[in-house]
């Protein structure tokens, strides 16, 4: 995305700004984000706001056209991805902590996104900041998918709660919100199966899940190599159990960027880590200046 936008306003050659030439930059504009994975929804969005900001007297005062237009997309695209609200998990930890009673998180998405992977980079990350966690193997479809969390566990420090495979997803979670209660344990970290639509009983046991523990937070994980489609799969959750926020992982191998800014968009919930790797240190705030820092020429 980088790139084109850089070339587009290198070949920008308009004096002044009003209604006919803003039109002129809107549509490459357009072009370059729907290529790039933005949604179109979202790069309608961007482009009006844009034009907008162009069509703005303050804006018209200052002098190169084409700074005008970096710093409108800018301004436009940090809008966009500060959402009203924004969770502190530190802190939210600290109220459950006076309140004697554990955060209990869990994690949905579809298969391969990184959810396991995301509740084990978590649980090492709370352990650093002297928070102690337990995982739920609530995934007790997929094959392997115990041992794997098992396997993270260990290696992380962390206490497991498991049954067998084809066990009922709900009593595994609320299995580990007990014994977390019972213990004193500040999180729990829910895992569950990878599903799509289609997959309408994979679908309903969630929604079990999220009526027999009733998690505080609820946390869609999405692969940003997933492209356009990973914007449908926040809405689908979103839509099925409801989101509070997400986790966006594999940020280390996109080259786009695009999918990202639109999850933002779509759901209006805060992005709370971006995964940039496979270390359990690879887990990153979200810091949108430096999402529009990849996706953005930093002057033309
Ligand atoms: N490069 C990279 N790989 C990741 C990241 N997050 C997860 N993975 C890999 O993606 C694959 C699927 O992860 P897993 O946690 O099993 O996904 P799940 O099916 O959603 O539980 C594994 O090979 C992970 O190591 C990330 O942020 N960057
Ligand atoms: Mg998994």
């Amino acid at each position: 995305m980088k790139k084109s936008l850089s070339s587009l306003l290198k070949k920008i050659t308009i004096a002044e700004l009003n209604q006919k030439t803003i039109k002129k930059v809107i549509h490459p504009l357009k072009d370059i984000l729907i290529q790039n994975e933005v949604a179109v929804v979202t790069a309608d969005k961007i482009c009006e706001s844009v034009s907008d900001k162009l069509l703005n007297v303050e804006y018209k005062r200052m002098s190169s056209p084409k700074s005008l237009i970096l710093e409108a997309l800018r301004s436009s695209l940090l809008e966009i991805l500060q959402p009203e609200e924004t969770i502190n998990l530190l802190s939210l930890v600290e109220e459950y902590r006076k309140k004697k009673q554990p955060l209990v998180i869990a994690f949905f998405g579809i298969n391969g996104v990184g959810k396991t992977l995301s509740i084990a980079k978590l649980g090492y990350y709370l352990k650093k900041n002297d928070i102690s966690s337990v995982f739920a193997a609530s995934d007790t479809f997929r094959a392997g998918s115990i041992q794997q969390l098992e396997q993270h566990a260990k290696k992380v420090g962390v206490k497991i709660i498991s049954q067998t495979y084809g066990s009922d997803a709900a009593a595994v979670a609320f299995d580990a919100v007990s014994h977390a209660s019972a213990k004193g344990i500040d999180v729990v970290l829910i895992d569950t199966a990878g599903r799509m639509e289609t997959n309408k009983n994979l679908m309903a046991e969630l929604q079990k899940l999220d009526r027999v523990v009733e998690p505080d937070l609820k946390i869609f994980v999405g692969d940003a190599l997933t492209g356009n489609s990973l914007v449908s799969q926040a809405e689908l959750f979103n839509s099925k159990i409801g989101i509070d926020a997400s986790i966006i992982n594999k940020m280390d191998a996109d080259v786009k960027g695009g999918a990202t800014i639109s999850v933002v968009h779509a759901t209006r919930k805060p992005i709370l880590f971006i995964g940039v790797g496979q270390k359990y240190n690879d887990l990153k705030p979200f810091i949108p200046e430096q999402i529009i820092k990849n996706v953005l020429p930093d002057k033309i």
